[in-house]
């Protein structure tokens, strides 16, 4: 199997790497949840509730319009759909493209690194001990949004840690600007322009001030990170005032992110999948009874065909360490990364649909499994 990994800016330039061999990040991502630009490995957590394997590029304009001239039509298109003219006033007063989103866009600065190499740097003891601090500091907030939205604590934990770390890097851009630059840059024109006209519409609906939407350069959001329409779909209220705050209320930013994973398909009775354990003379019958999918976004096709979990036991699959698959009636695909491999369940696929990258659901998977410790999933 082959796969590539890349976030917003490596849209338009997919590598194209053995599955097994390396995952590729985009260093431009690093900035795109963490306020500040440090280059190092991050997931591709920028675009919560997009396909990142949508189609790669559109052709740039061969003369771009002028900023002003382009914006106008946005105004247009704005007004049209129902926006308040003051809020496009206030919004696009003394708006300019913001160089450095292009130029991010554009970098194709990258790196590789195994993806086993890669969860086992990104999953530091740090995080492991920072989120499980958190978790605790905020017990009853979890356990209430828990019980209400069927997701466990552990996995809204480790969202929330993969996607900001804890809140502390949201990023800082202004998302008018950030989107609004892309949207006018050409390469993923129609996508940043309806992401644009999202973004007008929160702030239209009044459920934050225009100088506090911020976040990443590619205009993700707050807290858990999504895009302006995955915001309007998924955000929500759990803290009663009247605003879906994901910026700054911790009610709302889990509840959020509770909702996007339920409304995807999550399973309160089911685990997201585990680690096992496949001999390498069992590998070529797998091969054969398990191939790789054709559908869905990329990271789907990068894993198997879903069997019963009596048959992978028969396939000669095991637990990691050693013992018998669970004796339910489930159906489970094999996800390899390098050295390891896993079985995943159909909450695994609600993760892929905050971020279609293994990178980043067997981070969350992983993560929130050392938070709650194997005993939370016994015969799952
Ligand atoms: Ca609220």
């Amino acid at each position: 199997m082959r796969v590539a990994y890349a976030n917003v800016s490596g849209r338009r330039g997919f590598l194209r790497l053995p599955w097994s061999v390396f995952v590729v990040f985009v260093v431009g991502c690093v900035a795109v949840s963490a306020g500040t630009e440090v280059p190092a490995p991050h997931p591709p957590t920028v675009s919560a509730g997009t396909d990142v394997t949508a189609p790669q590029s559109e052709p740039a304009p061969a003369a771009p319009v002028p900023f002003d001239q382009w914006l106008e039509g946005v105004r247009v298109e704005a007004l049209a759909r129902g926006i308040r003219q003051e809020t496009v006033q206030q919004a696009f007063e003394g708006l300019q493209p913001q160089l450095i989103v292009v130029e991010r866009d554009r970098t194709q600065a990258e790196f590789a690194l195994t993806l086993d190499a890669y969860l086992a740097r990104r999953l530091s003891k740090t995080l492991v001990r920072d989120t499980r601090g958190a978790l605790a500091r905020h017990e009853a907030l979890f356990r209430k949004v828990a019980g209400k939205y069927g997701v466990p604590a552990a996995v809204l934990a480790a969202v929330w840690s993969i996607e900001s770390n804890l809140g502390r890097f949201s990023g800082v851009r202004p998302t008018i600007q950030a989107v609004a630059t892309l949207a006018w840059d050409g390469r993923r024109a129609a996508f940043f322009r309806r992401e644009l006209l999202d973004a007008l519409t929160i702030i239209d609906r009044g459920d934050i001030e225009l100088e506090r939407l911020k976040g990443s350069w590619a205009g993700a959001l707050g807290q858990p990170q999504f895009m302006p329409s995955t915001y309007l779909r998924y955000a929500q209220d759990f803290d009663g005032d009247g605003r879906r705050d994901i910026w700054r209320s911790l009610p709302d930013v889990f509840a959020s992110i509770a909702n996007f994973l339920k409304e995807n398909g999550w399973n309160p009775d089911e685990t997201w999948g585990r680690e096992v354990r496949v001999a390498e003379p069992d590998a070529p019958a797998i091969a054969e009874a398990a191939p790789p999918r054709v559908e869905g976004c990329r990271a789907k096709r990068e894993m198997s065909e879903p069997l019963p979990l009596a048959r992978w036991t028969e396939l000669g699959v095991r637990t990691v360490t050693g013992t018998r698959l669970p004796a339910v009636d489930r159906i489970a695909s094999l996800v390899t990364a390098g050295s390891r491999n896993f079985l995943v369940y159909g909450n695994y696929e609600a993760l892929l649909a905050y971020n279609c990258a293994h990178a980043y659901a067997l981070s969350v998977g992983v993560l929130s499994e050392r938070l709650e410790g194997e005993t939370g999933k016994a015969g799952r």
